[in-house]
């Protein structure tokens, strides 16, 4: 069998997404996510005219050898452009294998570790009564461990928190904020240390003990400012503290480690097993954060969660609406094989998008399972994807109260 042609879907049903679509001589097909949240076009443009040509007449059964062609082949290794386009690559070939074997994905990870993978949904507020309401509707909704972020007193919008009430609303960008210019929002770590540790005094007095809660500091502390927070919140017994520090620098975990018992995860915007060597051989984390789109696909990820494995690690995989559903359905077929299964982030794609993405993993009982389909188990609808043309879309800037930018 070889591959006859590798084209590049790009869509936008509320936000961008870019799917890799390979074809064999024999007419199987396989999906692979390379959506890369702001930066979309980089993608498309690196597996359109540098990817695609090498692919034809490649046999789709050799997945190592492919991931290394492209990995060592272009001499230019590692980033979040290269590593979205190398695992788009390989998980349209995972898809294909699957899909030949006549079995869903897992099954050839080694199969079913669970009967299905916990969970979290994103609830927020922006006082205790709205970010009350909406733990409770996460929970109405069958979510058994919960992400809670709170508006900050004296701040504006900040990361994670519905800027609106009401049922259908949704703090991340979905639909995206859709402008040809990043919008920027205010930013004040002293008043977030502050204002975050009576929320979670808060939440355990109201939902108890058994809840597990996390919490995601998104890059914006100083390593001794993390510190502090996690001591500050062992009380509370969180799941984990996720991106305590802008994570590019492995040593800052280190002095967080050193005062806090708060498990810490990390690696959202890593997209290789090189960053974490230091995380991982000192066991400076809890929990790898990786997404299967950002980190070179199945191949790649299976390796990075097994040497976690080795220091007890679990995983955490990425999972907001900027990964699309290929690229969830990715994660949960590695969810459900890997021994060394963590947690899953689960932000439910909205209908739009599943009209363009067919899915068929399931949600129930706040566990998250791939489906029997043989192969990923998502398909593309050409003409729904057609409908929804690329519209430029980026992350907010934040700014610190005197201007001066600062992490997102
Ligand atoms: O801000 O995926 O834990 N989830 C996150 C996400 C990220 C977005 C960036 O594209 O931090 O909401
Ligand atoms: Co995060």
């Amino acid at each position: 069998m070889k591959i006859s042609s590798a084209e590049v879907v790009v869509t936008s049903p509320g936000r961008n997404f870019v799917t890799l679509r390979i074809t064999t001589d024999e007419g199987l097909t396989g999906l692979g996510d390379g959506t890369l949240n702001g930066r979309e076009l980089a993608v498309v443009a690196y597996l359109r005219d540098h990817v695609a040509p090498l692919l034809i007449g490649r046999d789709p059964a050799n997945i190592e050898d492919t991931w290394q062609s492209l990995y060592r082949g272009s001499y230019w290794r590692r980033g979040p452009v290269t590593m979205a386009a190398i695992a788009a690559v390989d998980v349209a070939l995972w898809d294909i294998k699957a899909k030949c074997a006549g079995m869903p994905l897992y099954q050839l990870l080694g199969g079913a570790s669970r009967t299905g993978a916990l969970a979290y949904g994103h609830a927020s507020g922006r006082d205790l009564p709205e970010l009350f309401d909406s733990i409770r509707a996460h929970l109405a909704e069958g979510f058994r461990a919960i992400r809670v972020q709170t508006a900050i007193p004296g701040l504006g919008t900040v990361y994670g928190v519905a800027t609106s009430g009401g049922g259908d609303t949704r703090y991340d960008y979905e639909p995206a904020q859709r402008h040809p210019q990043p919008v920027e929002e205010t930013w004040d770590t002293r008043a977030y240390l502050r204002h975050l540790p009576g929320v979670f005094e808060a939440v355990r007095a109201e939902f108890g003990p058994e809840l597990p809660l996390l919490h995601d500091g998104h890059h914006r502390m100083t390593p001794i400012q993390a510190a502090k927070l996690g001591k500050e919140l062992e009380p509370y017994d969180l799941f984990w503290l996720e991106d305590a520090t802008p994570a590019e620098d492995q040593n800052a975990l280190r002095l967080i480690r050193q005062h806090t018992t708060t498990p810490l995860a990390i690696g959202e915007v890593f997209n290789s097993v090189h960053d974490y060597t230091t995380l991982l051989s000192e066991r400076l984390i809890d929990y790898v954060r990786s997404a299967v789109t950002h980190a070179g696909g199945v191949t790649a990820m299976k390796k990075l969660l097994d040497l976690a494995g080795v220091y007890g690690i679990r995983s955490g995989i990425h999972g907001p609406t900027d990964i699309s559903p290929v690229g969830m359905a990715a994660a949960l077929h590695l969810d459900l094989a890997i021994h060394n299964f963590g947690i899953q982030e689960f932000m439910p794609h909205s209908a739009r998008t599943l009209e363009v993405f067919r899915t068929s993993y399931r949600f129930t009982d706040g566990l998250l399972h791939p489906s029997d389909t043989p192969g990923l188990g998502v398909e593309l609808d050409d003409d729904a994807a057609a409908a929804h043309p690329y519209v430029p879309a980026y992350l907010p800037v934040n700014r610190l109260t005197d201007g001066t930018v600062h992490d997102w």
